[in-house]
């Protein structure tokens, strides 16, 4: 019995060691999941240096990218795998709040300054409209890159007047000229906002009302409205629009504005001119941010990764190479953005503050104040059962599903080969049990 005794603690003593060692192991290396094409490498690559100054310690980045918001969660959510820090969109960030699946972010970074105070309030305000109970949102989620869903579209064949009516989309003219982000949360939006555009006018809803109503009925109206689009539908895209509007191949793009900057800028170099503007129906204002997932293993690591994020410096270099806006509102980024050369003025006081009522910076990056107010932000669908509903919807419109004609086909397909074996593997048969006894009887 003593013996025994003796041999289970020695396997407790040992399991307990190994643990040990392989938090220490862990404690060295930092999993980063964000998506695609969304950070300067050399930023990604100049981490370990910066945290080894800042704590002394090495750290190992393992880096892995994603391109849509549902993928990245289904990781996480069902396979409990342990980045430390992902970067999903607002009305995922509220998602993962709600159903506790995030760690608050550890400010406690010793003679590091905190670089979080230099994030713009306005965002920080709009993410936190997102908090629940007494959970503040900012205390789990550091905002990092923000912009607006629009129209980018090829100057040549499409007009201003025609890529600012989302109504244009829908026009016959545009058959298979039209790419669409593969986001179904910016799809839905738009369709709800054009099929309801008269009302909006009247102003007896809003923007916001409208894109964050997953009633059966607006459902419904939405895939009427997305069916409706198709025939001028390219492609669903969730990188490849900005190759295929620069190579003229479609006229016009739904998608994000810093995919838009990016398009603009390579266009240009080939010759070809690309604008983007936000729908004068309303469109939405979208912040994607840093979290912890709660399977996370370096806190510490995640949250000084989060934190370099937000020197001035780091996100301009991370701006510039992306294309995208960051959330850090500092006056050495608006000095930087400023473009004496543009025409326009833009007022961009409430994201800069007052000082930057009308300045000269490139408005498909920031938005005029104007444009922000006929957008909204993309809040979660909150009852699992009406989400389902919207996926399914999604489906229907992508065509991801086989329907029940295609189902049958394969079926009767099938079928008649299998009846077709049977009943000639049965005559096979019967002749040689014919042959058989013809042989017999002679
Ligand atoms: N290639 C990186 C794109 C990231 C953009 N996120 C936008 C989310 C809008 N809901």
């Amino acid at each position: 019995m003593k013996k025994l005794k003796y041999i289970l603690l020695l396997a407790v003593l040992f399991v307990l060691g190994a643990c040990q060692r392989s938090q220490e192991e862990r404690n060295g290396i930092l999993k980063v999941y964000n998506w695609a094409d969304y950070i300067d490498e050399d930023v990604l690559a100049e981490f370990p240096e910066w945290y080894k100054e800042q704590t002394g310690e090495d750290i190992e980045v393992i880096y892995q990218v994603f391109d849509i918001n549902e993928v990245m969660l289904t990781k996480i959510e069902r396979g409990h795998e342990d980045f430390d820090v992902v970067c999903p969109s607002e009305y995922i960030i509220e998602r993962m709040m709600r159903k506790d699946m995030l760690l608050p972010i550890n400010r406690d970074f010793g003679n590091t300054p905190d670089y979080i105070p230099n994030l713009a309030p306005y965002i920080q305000d709009e993410l936190n409209k997102m908090s629940q109970g007494d959970k503040k949102v900012t205390d789990y989620a550091v905002a990092y890159m923000w912009g607006t869903a629009g129209t980018l579209y090829n100057t040549e064949l499409v007009t201003e007047e025609e890529a600012l009516e989302c109504a244009n989309m829908w026009d016959p003219k545009f058959a298979n000229k039209l790419l669409m982000k593969d986001s179904y949360r910016d799809c839905y939006g738009l369709a709800i906002i054009y099929a309801n555009r008269e009302r909006l006018e009247k102003g007896e809803v809003t923007v916001e009302q409208l894109m964050n109503d997953n009633s059966h009925e607006a459902i419904a109206t939405a895939e009427e409205y997305l069916k409706a689009l198709k025939p001028n539908i390219a492609g669903w895209e969730a990188d490849f629009g900005k190759e295929m509007m620069t190579k003229g191949k479609a006229w016009m793009n739904f998608t994000w504005s810093g995919d838009a900057v990016w398009a603009i800028e390579e266009a240009a170099e080939v010759g070809v001119e690309l604008d983007y503007v936000v729908p004068l129906e309303g469109s939405n204002v979208w912040f994607d941010g840093w979290v912890i997932p709660k399977y996370a293993r370096n806190v510490k690591a995640a949250s000084y990764f989060i934190n370099y994020m937000c020197r001035p410096d780091i996100a301009l270099r991370n701006m510039d190479a992306i294309g995208y806006v960051s959330a850090v509102a500092t006056p050495e980024i608006l000095e930087e953005k400023i473009d004496t050369t543009l025409e326009n003025y833009s007022d961009l006081s409430y994201f800069f503050g007052p000082e930057a009522d009308s300045v000269q910076v490139d408005p498909v990056q920031y938005p005029d104040k104007k444009v922000i107010e006929r957008c909204a932000v993309i809040r979660d669908f909150t009852n699992k059962e009406d989400l389902q509903k919207v996926l399914e919807m999604w489906s229907r419109v992508k065509g991801d599903n086989l329907n029940a004609g295609i189902v049958l086909l394969i079926f009767a397909v099938f079928g008649g080969l299998f009846v077709w074996l049977v009943i000639s593997k049965v005559k096979k048969y019967q002749r040689k049990i014919r042959r058989k006894y013809r042989r017999r009887r002679r």
